[in-house]
């Protein structure tokens, strides 16, 4: 097998799908000589061949996992880049086989964060090293350079660090997009709320989409030309940025736009479902990412949705109502940024919850440089969370950040605006009118909670609290109620 012929290589790689083979091609550019293997072996000549093509990068391909770990210089480090579950504990038990003690092994797929605990202490019985690597970026991220976060053994991670620091996306004035996120599965669990996080902004774009095309009576040319613009100011990310080129596609197979052909159902994989069950296990609220779970999970009742329509056929109230498009589309600019606040504010609660549940010590601010670049929530947004917690690393919440609560208070009437129009018009808006309900429960200092508590202690003696007095009370409601 074509393998270095005297030095070893510096790192392994296992794994070879789409991630695998562009994160190797990608640490090979880097100056680093890589070994690769691959369960299916064409997929390891494969990626040799694309090594080849791109420049003659030092890929070195082995097709039995003992020579592919021999290969490697000691203490070895192997990144895995299997599919989550069961095929991670497989390859694990294929390759530490032939490994030492002090090796090492990175997973860097989107796993439970748990997994990799129990992995962790797996590994060190075995003398082996271990850690859980968020990597974000898709495709072209791992190639060029994606967002990092590996958790774990802080020994791990320094063997790895300069390998890490230049494979990371780099950002001007901030620094790679990687830094040693914390202990024991602290990886995994920061990627899986980046991507619960994803989940509430592709939901967030997804709305300003509707209300602007289904009320605002846009074209495609006019969206792509007004994503394209927001591009340039508050709201320029990643996603802004595909969405103009999405509207901007024509379908090769027949009239009109792709978008348009597209079936209204949302795919998914799993991240987002635990981040939205991490936030109920924790108490933290976290509704504008769990209204774009359920948006999924009606999206995928196609045929439902199909009967209902006819149902409600007659009930339809789109109104044909006369609105100005060009204030329109500056309130829903500052209604998907507003919502956006309030979405980031829930993930970054929701990892500090858990960082203190398992003494993580997790940094808030360094989390925000680090999708700064690489990742698919990339955003100049980031920057503005960054020096939020760089003013106040105890920030109780991002909405009463100075910052952030002035920007608020400045795009509310609009934020208002958007989210009355919606609903006027029948279109639903669970994602901007979670955030602003989540801004508007979190600034009242009194709720109606006083009634609930109230209503428990009626029905089931659960007690209540007073406001002037401290102490725990409990009222014989009914028996006053019935003296009346
Ligand atoms: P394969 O090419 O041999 O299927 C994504 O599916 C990656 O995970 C692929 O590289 C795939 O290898 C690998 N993979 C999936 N299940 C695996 C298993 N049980 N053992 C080893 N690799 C596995």
């Amino acid at each position: 097998m074509a393998g270095p012929s005297s030095k070893p290589t510096r790192i392994g790689l296992a794994g070879l799908a789409v991630m695998g083979q562009n994160l190797a091609l990608n640490i090979a550019e880097k100056g680093f000589p890589i070994s690769v293997y691959n369960r299916t072996t064409s997929k390891v000549d494969e990626t040799v061949e694309r090594a080849k093509a791109e420049g003659n990068l030092p890929v070195f391909g082995f097709h039995d996992p003992k020579s592919f770990v021999m290969s490697i210089q000691k203490p070895r480090v192997i990144i895995m880049l299997v599919k989550a579950g069961a095929p991670v504990d497989q390859t694990i038990k294929t390759l530490s086989a032939h490994m030492e003690k002090g090796d090492c092994i990175i997973d860097g797929g989107n796993e439970w964060y748990e997994n990799t605990e129990r992995r962790e202490k797996a590994m060190a019985e075995l003398g082996l090293l271990y850690l859980g690597m968020g990597v974000s970026g898709g495709e072209e991220g791992a190639r060029n350079g994606p967002s990092l976060m590996p958790g774990g053994s802080f020994e791990a991670y320094k063997y790895i660090e300069d390998i890490v620091l230049k494979v990371a996306a780099q950002v001007p004035d901030s620094g790679p997009c990687v830094t040693y996120i914390g202990k024991g599965g602290s990886g995994n669990f920061v990627k899986m709320v980046h991507n619960g996080i994803e989940y509430g902004d592709m939901q967030l774009i997804a709305e300003a989409y509707d209300v602007l095309k289904s009320v605002g009576k846009l074209s495609n040319d006019e969206l792509k030309n007004v994503f394209s613009e927001w591009n340039n100011g508050e709201l320029q990310s990643f996603l802004i940025e595909i969405t103009s080129h999405i509207f901007g596609v024509k379908d090769e197979n027949g009239d009109g736009y792709l978008v348009d052909k597209v079936l209204d159902k949302t795919g998914m994989k799993g991240t987002g479902k635990w981040t939205v069950q991490q936030a109920a296990e924790l108490s933290v609220a976290a509704p504008t990412i769990e209204s774009s779970l359920d948006s999924r999970f009606l999206s995928g009742l196609k045929n439902e949705r199909i009967e209902a329509a006819k149902v409600f056929k007659s009930g339809d109230i789109l109104t044909e109502q006369e609105v100005d498009k060009q204030k329109l589309i500056d309130d829903v600019r500052q209604a998907l940024y507003a919502s956006k606040i309030c979405s980031y504010a829930q993930g970054m609660n929701l990892i500090r919850a858990k960082s203190i549940e398992k003494g993580w010590e997790l940094k808030l601010g360094e989390l925000a440089r680090i999708w700064k670049g690489g990742c698919i929530i990339r955003a100049i947004f980031l920057d503005r969370i960054k020096k939020a917690y760089d003013r106040n690393s105890e920030l109780a919440n991002l909405l009463v950040d100075p910052e952030f609560a002035k920007e608020i208070i400045e795009r509310q009437r609009a934020w208002r605006r958007v989210v009355s129009l919606a609903i006027v018009s029948g279109i639903s808006m669970p994602g901007m009118s979670a955030s602003l309900a989540y801004f508007d429960s979190y600034r009242r200092e009194r709720l109606p909670a006083n009634l609930i508590q109230a209503q428990r202690d009626y029905f089931g003696a659960h007690t209540y609290e007073r406001v002037d007095v401290s102490g725990s009370f409990h009222t014989e409601w009914f028996k006053i109620a019935k003296k009346m």
